[in-house]
């Protein structure tokens, strides 16, 4: 057995029936994608949950579904070169991985931060495949990139590099092939200077990318989406108890795009979030952020682009606490809203015992899969990233529409269409995931997310 699988191995238990299948399969996931271990990572979790249903269903088996879902349909691999400020040449690469488009464009963000590689890429667009599938919308699942670093660059080399990614990127995306949209390190600055390169290169105006700025064709609450999502995800969960997020202490990781609304919305709401952090560590305000400090961090990350280690500095009754991440501050509710694998098994075993009840996952897969067998384990409200932070691309889909009708809809309607579609979400993977009185959202959403693609793909034939 390969280390790789000895190591995913320690989910097994969670899966009796099929246990062999998973691993068989898997072994021959791993064989053809040597290396690739976050790929391997969320291929197994979701393989776990959809194999019940694979073994059980004779037309999936026969059109092998699963073995065809695991491949990418595509993968654009290319050479991005650039000049900085001083003119010195930068050699970066760039990607897109089309995973998937049987139930629409594939869609899905693009992601600049020096450890991308094709595994990291591969993992988040099979990942979108499922997520994209739970927005009830039309989109098929992507992802994109580059090992391209933004910290410490110039605006005019931040744009110079998204002109020389989009000068190749160009020929491979659009509003009916491939619409692309921000993720880690690519937000609203970066989407403008990539869809002007777009125009330029074209000479086309449409909606071929989305986050774009509202007085050219973005949707309100884009930028709100996705934190906002993952708040109201957690008040779906919450609900089946009989609770809501109000009065709960809540600790957010990230101070990007997602951790800034989260707190946002959690504030609107009533919640007292007490933690932030990024890549060199965290801030802990027993205080609680409340909106002044918000506005203040929006500022620092945003236009600033500094560190958040300044916010105890700023606010002398929180603390920094370099190279530590948020999961031993007591909370009832707890929202990883950062990167991939920031919660390990440690992590959620204080996070437990510390009384958290309910996690909802604003990042890709930041939680890893022995974390998630100790939220299962203990029976607490865990959303896993693929349903709770569904919102921000299902607000892209609502992007499109909108960009297609030449239509512009309200803050008010999209937010509507946000609650509507999370509520949506969360009944899907109840349908899909009730356990006896609790809910395995992992295996709801999974199951959810897989079975709408699978029937797709069978009814598409052979392709
Ligand atoms: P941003 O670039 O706005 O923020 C990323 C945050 O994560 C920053 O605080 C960054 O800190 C921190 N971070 C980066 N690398 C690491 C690391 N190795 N360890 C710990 N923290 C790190 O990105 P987003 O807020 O958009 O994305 C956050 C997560 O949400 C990602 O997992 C993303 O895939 C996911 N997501 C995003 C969506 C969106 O619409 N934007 C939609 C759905 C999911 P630093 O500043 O130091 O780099
Ligand atoms: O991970 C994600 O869902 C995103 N980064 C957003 C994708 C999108 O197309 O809006």
């Amino acid at each position: 057995m390969t280390p790789a699988l000895t190591q995913l191995e320690s989910r097994m238990a969670s899966n009796g029936g099929t246990a062999t299948a998973v691993r068989d399969f898997m072994e021959k996931v791993i064989a053809r994608t040597h290396g690739e271990l976050e790929f391997h990572q969320a291929v197994w979790e979701v393989v776990d949950s959809v194999m019940p249903v694979v073994e059980s269903t004779p037309a999936y088996r026969q059109a092998k579904i699963l073995e065809r879902i695991v491949e990418p349909e595509r993968v654009v691999m290319f050479r991005v070169t650039w000049v900085d400020d001083g003119g010195e040449v930068h050699v970066n690469r760039g990607y897109r991985v089309q995973m998937n488009s049987a139930i629409g464009p594939y869609k899905g963000g693009l992601r600049f931060h020096p450890n991308v590689n094709i595994g990291m890429l591969k993992f988040l667009a099979f990942e979108q495949v499922f997520k994209n599938s739970l927005t009830t919308l039309y989109m098929g699942g992507a992802k994109g990139g580059s090992d391209f670093d933004p910290k410490g660059k110039s605006d005019n080399e931040v744009m110079r590099f998204c002109q020389a990614f989009m000068t190749e990127l160009y020929r491979h995306i659009g509003p009916d092939v491939d619409v692309p949209a921000g993720d880690v390190g690519v937000g609203g600055r970066e989407i403008g200077y990539l869809f002007g390169q777009y125009k330029k290169l074209t000479g086309r105006f449409h909606g071929v990318l989305t986050g774009k700025g509202t007085n050219y064709g973005g949707s309100l609450i884009r930028p709100e989406a996705t934190g906002y999502g993952s708040v109201y995800f957690a008040q779906e969960m919450l609900a089946t108890r009989g609770e809501s997020v109000e009065g709960k202490v809540a600790t957010v990781s990230g101070s990007g795009n997602v951790a800034q609304y989260t707190v946002e919305k959690l504030l609107q709401l009533g919640a007292k979030p007490v933690t932030l952090s990024d890549s060199a560590g965290m801030i802990h305000d027993p205080d609680g952020i409340d909106r002044e400090k918000l506005a203040w961090v929006m500022q620092l990350k945003n236009v600033r682009r500094g560190r958040i280690g300044e916010y105890a500095k700023q606010f002398p009754g929180a603390e920094y606490l370099p190279g530590r991440r948020p999961w031993d501050v007591p909370c009832q509710l707890a929202f990883p809203s950062a990167f991939q694998n920031e919660l390990d098994a440690e992590d959620a075993r204080t996070l437990v015992k510390n009384g958290c009840y309910c996690v909802s996952e604003g990042a890709n897969m930041p939680t890893t899969l022995e974390g998630i067998n100790v939220f299962l384990d203990a029976g607490i409200l865990y959303g896993p990233g693929k349903a709770a932070n569904a919102g921000g691309v299902a607000v892209s889909g609502l992007e499109m529409s909108q960009n297609a009708g030449c239509l512009r809809r309200s803050s008010q309607d999209v937010d509507q269409q946000l609650q509507v579609i999370m509520r949506s979400i969360h009944e899907n993977c109840v349908r899909y995931g009730q356990n006896g009185k609790a809910v395995n959202y992992v295996k709801g959403a999974n199951i959810a997310g897989f079975v709408k693609v699978a029937d797709a793909m069978l009814q598409q034939g052979v392709v």
